[in-house]
């Protein structure tokens, strides 16, 4: 795709800087074998994206959006009976996927430094992963949910929050969070690295925790955890590890509508003293 020079030289130059950039992005197209079903402001759908961007595979996000109910309509459902994203489709083989754990080890294949190989380690990511699961997830996203993301969706009864705000209490999910911040201080201030002990890079295991304590900076700055997002008086291993975590490659990507929605809260807090 040479530019030739003639008096309309600028316009061919820009007419062939054109037809490469839609020659990268079909080449891109047809590369994508992963379709994630999900949304950015989602931790599991995170989790799996930002699998996929550190392993350099080529994925496409459809999102969903919950607010609208879309993850409850008979196309999706046949996807995931349980009405819940992310969910992956590997187009190469046609073959579905729900639950974001399962995701993420599956796009690891056979080995990574996110998740190696070495039967301990792998257990050990692996009883990271339960953890965040049982002990983590309910209190930090029971807590945003409950403070944060009722007020920003138009209609939040068509998400599984509705129900779940009925049955738990609020003063149980934040005894959660503070309970689940402190074993993670505890392991932080030992490993003073990463959540395995003995590795020197991160692995899935705290890719997985970090979305789950990243979304608490929906809550506001000027508070500590349980209601709000400041934790270094508490927690200053978490912290750290959360700056470390922050360094890795395509973190902006991933996180930028997390980033613009922590902004918006924080205008629409200056403006009034509900959320
Ligand atoms: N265990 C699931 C949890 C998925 C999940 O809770 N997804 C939320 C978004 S973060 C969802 O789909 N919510 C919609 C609803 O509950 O109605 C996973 O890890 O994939």
């Amino acid at each position: 795709m040479i530019a030739r020079t003639r008096s309309d030289g600028t316009a061919l130059l820009r007419l062939s800087l054109y037809s490469i950039q839609r020659e990268r992005r079909q080449h891109i197209l047809i590369q994508i074998k992963m379709i994630v079903y999900g949304s950015y402001l989602s931790q599991p759908t995170r989790l799996v994206l930002w699998t996929c961007a550190l392993r350099n595979i080529p994925v496409e996000l459809k999102r969903v959006d919950a607010g609208a109910g879309e993850q409850r309509t008979p196309e999706f459902l046949k996807m995931n009976p349980n009405a819940v994203f992310p969910v992956l489709e590997d187009k190469s083989s046609g073959f579905i996927l729900y639950e974001s754990n399962a995701i993420a080890r599956y796009l690891c294949g056979e080995t990574s430094n996110l998740y190696p190989k070495d039967a301990k380690v792998r257990a050990l990511v692996d009883q990271w992963l339960e953890w965040k699961h049982g002990a983590l997830r309910q209190g930090c996203a029971g807590i945003v949910r409950r403070r944060v993301m009722k007020n920003l969706m138009k209609d939040y009864t068509k998400h599984s929050m509705a129900q779940v705000f009925v049955e738990v209490k609020e003063e149980r999910e934040a005894r959660q969070v503070l309970e689940a911040l402190q074993i993670l201080e505890d392991q932080l201030a030992k490993t003073k690295s990463y959540l395995v002990q003995g590795t020197s890079e991160p692995t899935l295991a705290d890719l997985a925790v970090f979305e789950e304590v990243e979304q608490l900076r929906m809550l506001p700055s000027t508070e500590g955890a349980p209601f709000g997002s400041k934790l270094d008086d508490k927690f200053p291993n978490v912290v750290s590890w959360q700056g470390r975590l922050r360094q890795l490659p395509k973190y902006d990507e991933i996180h930028k509508d997390l980033i613009m929605t922590v902004k918006k809260l924080e205008q629409m807090r200056q403006k009034s003293s509900k959320m």
